[in-house]
């Protein structure tokens, strides 16, 4: 009686993992270096940062990691302000992460001097899908959820039902 219920139990989280209810940590946020070894500057010509971007798929929850030296600045911005280069005056000053917290379409520039206009403007789309967390919070918990309650739960399972099967033999 005892090692059907344990059987059941194995099985029941086998199920539920194939059925994608536990998530076994295979999908994990991705930062990106804009720019990669350049990092965000005035690039060598205008369009740098889009075929940067182009061999990139952007998901709900990845960063992008601005990094620079020297006077630059880094700000979110519209459509429109992308196109003409608005200088804004929410930007992020110092070199940091930015998380893409929903999908679509998503503009940055640096507002020093011209450099917007010499190519330092970053546009992206951004695909959601229903496994990515919408939030760093969702993820943390997740993980917590998957290391330290279900592997040893399920090897400590496993090994019960190793034990039982050496005992009858
Ligand atoms: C990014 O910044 C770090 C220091 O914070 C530096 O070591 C690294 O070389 C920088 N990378 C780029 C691409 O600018
Ligand atoms: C701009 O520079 C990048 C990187 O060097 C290069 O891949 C791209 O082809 C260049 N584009 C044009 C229009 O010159
Ligand atoms: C475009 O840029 C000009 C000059 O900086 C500014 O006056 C105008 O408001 C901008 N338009 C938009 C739509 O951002
Ligand atoms: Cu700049």
């Amino acid at each position: 009686m005892k090692m059907v219920t344990r059987a059941n139990l194995t099985a029941w989280l086998i199920a539920m993992i194939a059925a994608g209810f536990i998530e076994v940590d295979t999908v994990a946020a991705a930062t990106y270096m804009v720019g990669d070894g350049l990092g965000w500057t005035v690039p060598s010509n205008v369009s740098y940062y889009q075929s940067w971007a182009a061999s990139k798929t952007f998901m709900v929850g990845d960063k992008l990691s601005f990094n620079w030296t020297g006077t630059h600045n880094v700000a979110e911005v519209s459509k429109a302000e992308y196109d003409n280069c608005t200088k804004v005056v929410s930007i992020l000053g110092s070199p940091g992460d930015i998380q893409l917290l929903k999908g679509g379409s998503h503009y940055y520039i640096c507002t020093v001097d011209s450099h917007c206009q010499l190519g330092q403007k970053l546009s992206i789309t951004v695909g959601s899908s229903t496994a990515a967390p919408t939030s760093p919070s969702n993820s943390a918990s997740s993980t917590a959820f998957h290391s330290s309650v279900l592997v040893p739960a399920f090897i400590t399972i496993a090994c019960l039902n190793l034990l039982c099967h050496n005992t009858r033999h």
